[in-house]
């Protein structure tokens, strides 16, 4: 059994959700946050046998799209801006950061 964790664009996380229960994928889904942006990504855990690995990383191809997205300066009235970048920058985010891991165990009660 593989464990899927998938960093995307929270702009294709409704699709992506919509496909993985169409595909009868068992998924989690988690907020969080690039640590380079310090903007919202989505987070999805997927546990699913072997053999349907190549299947899953393919629906997430599918469905998760690169973008460029700009990082704003921070506003010189806000005080708390420790070791945030304080010039535009312009990245190409995504489509997906797709880690795959062996279970070792999987448990469900
Ligand atoms: P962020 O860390 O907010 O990164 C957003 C985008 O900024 C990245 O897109 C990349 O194009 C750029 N970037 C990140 N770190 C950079 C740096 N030190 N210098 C210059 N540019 C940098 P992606 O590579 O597509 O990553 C999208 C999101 O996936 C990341 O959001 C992060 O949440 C996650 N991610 C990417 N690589 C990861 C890794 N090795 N481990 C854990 N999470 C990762």
């Amino acid at each position: 059994m593989k464990l899927i964790v998938a960093v995307i664009q929270d702009k294709d996380s409704n699709l992506l959700q919509q496909a993985l229960v169409d595909a009868d994928f068992h998924a989690t889904k988690l907020a969080s946050t690039g640590g380079f942006l310090r903007s919202g990504n989505t987070t999805f855990i997927i546990g699913t046998e072997d053999h349907q690995v190549d299947d899953l990383l393919e629906l997430i191809r599918l469905h998760c799209h690169s973008r460029n997205q700009v990082i704003s300066p921070i506003s010189s009235l806000d005080a708390n801006t420790d070791g945030y970048i304080m010039h535009p920058v312009e990245v190409e985010v995504g489509g997906a950061t797709v880690f795959v891991l062996d279970v070792d165990q999987f448990k469900h009660f």
